[in-house]
């Protein structure tokens, strides 16, 4: 199997399509003596194994990994043998149960009508649950001093005045460092020797989401003590503050209208395996498109793709695997508060990482279980990250005037809302009655600001029916015309608390076989091979008016 790519569409077997459990891949490969333990340590590094990753070096178990959207590494470095063939195995379990996120479940049907042991999977989403070694796999050495981490936090004073806080974590304890912040030319702008310490910056411009050219942006680069070892490019910080309040979010104390997507890490033959020209071609038509944000939806993405994001300026709502939880209990909780954990962990340092989603359509969540899960995990969102709000993403039939469900603790609510599609389907005339009335009870309910995270309409590529019905491009441009009509009508009115629009979805995306899509959710505003459909141009045209361009 091709690494990085998941598995499943690789090979002209429908069994290893659909397997559910354990699937081994294995690699050899010669290691230089120039990695010899004497300097260097060796850390072995995935983007991501879905869901269960076991990984042995020569034989020897190195260890396991739990969460299918996650990076992970080991140190290798007592495993590997220098000036020789190493070989590396890797078992992947891809099979979800009620503990995992998101959830899965194996029902084994009580009837003569099916064989014997028969099982019945299914997990908790719609998307086609890709499985495999979907994200890049490196190896790289360090001294054996080095840099571990490095904790850092920006902010404006004073209008052109940056401060940047600091805190370099080294593998064993350190006097001094060399620490040196260069500017989008490589040049030094802030120097000391201090391992923790504030540094500052003149003339500094606040950040933004532009749309158009790759920023490099202020990347810091450190050295350790002792002279060999440099982090190559620590990654933008969150070089803003981000404020919020019932009304809406503001960067830097402007007001951000949100003007994006739901997306998916889906591409044909690779599933969710990771692809840079994918990547590529997916910036671009956001920036074609105008649009300002995306939602790591239902999961978080690739380390790249987020980095990739944050250099052409672009907003991330990330969200943990949370997706569409059915049943509440202390095990899911503490899973669910580790995944969190190491999203946030992932990700915080990234300047356009702008609001972490905690779940995606959780249901029941008026019930005191569901109420209580939620509470503990805003909670700990703003333990781990204070600098960032939190967001709780309905489903279609949430009650929108329950002031007491999970929603009361979070800073924003999200909504899901499929107008004259799930509900009144066909009837596209309820949709500029609908959308406002109920966005507006949200923000009645809980006084908090509403992002709608999804809306659209299913279309298939070439479908043209007139007049305009379902699955044809034709309805999908209705539905869209009618909803920003909507939205406009919001945004019109004298109470301000809409953050935002996000339609779903950027591209049609596999789903399990079911009778009620033909493979794929054709939502896509572009189809699976990033082609537009009709309704792209009119999203254009409104994102790119949103965004001032021409
Ligand atoms: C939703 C889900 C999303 C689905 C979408 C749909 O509400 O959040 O995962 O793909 O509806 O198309 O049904």
């Amino acid at each position: 199997m091709p690494v990085p790519s998941s598995f499943n569409d690789i090979v002209m077997d429908a069994s290893i399509r659909d397997h559910v459990g354990w699937v081994w891949y294995q690699r050899s490969w010669f290691a230089s003596r120039a990695w010899s333990r004497d300097h260097n340590r060796v850390f072995l590094r995935f983007g991501s194994v879905h869901y269960w990753a076991k990984v042995w070096l020569n034989g020897k178990f190195v260890g396991d990994h739990q969460g299918g959207h996650l990076p992970f590494e080991f140190e290798i470095t007592d495993h590997l043998v220098t000036g020789s063939i190493n070989l590396l195995t890797v078992a992947v379990n891809n099979r979800l149960h009620p503990n995992t996120l998101p959830q899965g479940r194996t029902t084994y049907p009580n009837s003569s009508l099916y064989p014997q042991g028969y099982s019945i999977y299914s997990h908790s989403c719609d998307y086609f649950d890709f499985s495999g070694i979907n994200r890049p796999v490196y190896l790289y050495t360090t001294p054996r001093t080095y840099v571990k981490d490095v904790e850092f936090s920006a902010n404006v004073v004073n209008q052109t005045l940056g401060a940047l806080t600091y805190n370099i974590i080294t593998s064993d304890v350190q006097n001094s460092c060399t620490v040196k912040l260069l500017n989008k030319y490589n040049k030094g702008v802030a120097y000391s020797t201090l391992c923790t310490g504030t540094l500052t910056v003149e003339d500094v411009r606040p950040w933004w989401p532009v749309l158009r050219t790759a920023d490099q942006g202020s990347w810091v680069r450190l050295r350790g003590s002792d002279e060999r070892y440099q982090l190559a490019a620590v990654g933008r910080s969150q070089c803003y503050p981000v404020t919020w309040d019932n009304h809406g979010v503001q960067i830097n104390g402007e007001n951000l209208y949100i003007h994006g997507f739901g997306m998916h890490e889906d591409s044909n033959i690779r599933g969710r395996g990771f692809d840079s020209a994918v990547l590529m071609r997916d910036i671009n038509l956001l920036q074609w498109v105008g649009a300002n944000a995306i939602r790591t939806s239902h999961y978080p993405y690739a380390e790249e793709t987020i980095a990739a994001l944050e250099r052409y300026g672009i907003l991330v709502i990330v969200e943990t695997p949370g997706c569409s939880i059915g049943s509440y209990d202390d095990d899911l909780l503490k899973e669910h508060k580790r995944i969190l954990e190491k999203t946030i962990h992932a990700h915080r340092k990234r300047a356009n990482v702008i609001i972490w989603s905690i779940a995606n359509e959780p249901s029941n969540t008026t019930r005191p279980d569901a109420v209580n899960y939620f509470k503990e995990l805003a909670q700990r969102v703003r333990e781990l990250d204070p600098s960032r709000p939190s967001i709780l993403v309905t489903g279609e039939f949430a009650h929108t005037n329950a002031s007491t469900s999970a929603f009361q603790y979070v800073d924003i609510i999200g909504v899901n809302r499929y107008a004259s599609w799930y509900r009144d389907s066909g009837k596209l005339s309820i949709i500029q009655i609908q959308v406002p009335l109920e966005m507006n009870l949200w923000y009645r309910t809980f006084d908090k600001p509403v992002l709608i995270t999804e809306y659209g309409a299913g279309s298939l590529s070439g479908q043209h029916v007139g007049p305009a019905a379902m699955w044809s491009e034709d309805y999908q441009v209705q539905t869209l015309r009618q909803y920003f009509r909507a939205f406009d009508n919001i945004l019109r009115s004298e109470e301000t608390f809409f953050l935002g629009e996000m339609i779903w979805n950027f591209i049609d995306f596999k789903t399990p076989q079911e009778y009620i899509r033909p493979g794929l959710c054709v939502k896509g505003v572009f189809t699976r091979d990033r082609q537009p459909k009709a309704a792209a141009y009119d999203v254009r045209g409104r994102y790119c008016s949103l965004a001032n361009i021409q």
